[in-house]
């Protein structure tokens, strides 16, 4: 369950916990202070972004995609991190890197909301396809789709393939983006399979889950595999720390 809140310009989806109730009244303070004008040098508002959100405990995920999102706020509470979501337009350049563009992101949403943030990027890499659609995957999911891929593996017998995830962090302290990677290997199905997730997970089954795609399986499942869950969760012991 998430409710919604629109803070200044920023939309901001939050769980319906007490997590959520604090972090938007924290926002509310800073979105005040940031707009006065004595209060808005860097030092400033870097103290009070780490005064009211401390490291280690509350993170904003910078996405679109409220998938993504409930994946990320389930690992991330197993570290005790709360999660809020950010509905920011960010740029989303065109690179053969995945890292690059999470990173122009996260330089990006940092810019536009002064907060300590996330943002993920993934792609899936298909060996048959020689990596396609990779860093397009974002732009062959809207034109293609998973049926567009599975014609184009319609007579491929090699179907191994990986999604590969990048999570960038960035905060007022930290203009510089650290990156962490998580991929998991898999295969394309010869058909969709399950309604759950997002995506490509229809016909993606990923090694050592008794040949279940992860639209067959439940979000804490998925997360038990998934290229998003791992980098995650190096994410976290970073973050902890
Ligand atoms: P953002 O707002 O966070 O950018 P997005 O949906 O555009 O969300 P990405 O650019 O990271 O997400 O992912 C590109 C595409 O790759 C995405 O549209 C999906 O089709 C696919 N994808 C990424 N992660 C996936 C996953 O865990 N399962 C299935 N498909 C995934």
């Amino acid at each position: 369950m998430a409710f919604y809140k629109n803070v200044s310009n920023i939309s901001v989806y939050l769980l319906n916990s007490p997590f959520g109730n604090l972090i938007c009244l924290r926002l509310r303070i800073i979105m005040r202070y940031c707009s006065q004008d004595m209060m808005r040098t860097r030092e400033v508002q870097e103290r009070n972004v780490s005064a009211y959100f401390p490291k280690g405990k509350v993170v904003f995920f910078a996405t679109g995609n409220f998938h993504k999102f409930d994946e990320a706020r389930r690992v991330l509470a197993e570290f005790k991190i709360a999660t809020a979501m950010l509905r920011v337009k960010t740029i989303e350049i065109q690179d053969d890197s995945i890292e690059n563009i999470a990173k122009t992101s996260a330089i990006d949403a940092l810019r536009k909301t002064g907060l300590p943030l996330i943002v993920e990027d993934a792609g899936l890499f298909i060996e048959a396809l020689n990596g396609f659609p990779g860093p397009y995957s974002s732009y062959v999911y809207r034109t293609l789709g998973t049926r567009g891929i599975l014609k184009l593996m319609d007579k491929e017998s090699q179907r191994e393939a990986y999604f590969l995830s990048v999570v960038a962090f960035s905060s007022p302290k930290r203009l510089r983006p650290i990156c962490f990677q998580g991929k998991v290997e898999g295969t394309i199905t010869h058909k969709e399979r399950g309604k759950k997730g997002f995506g490509f997970d229809p016909i993606f089954e990923p090694l050592g889950a008794n040949e279940k795609t992860f639209a067959e399986m439940e979000a804490e499942q998925k997360n038990e595999y998934s290229h998003r869950a791992q980098a995650l969760r190096k994410f976290a012991s970073w973050y902890s720390k």
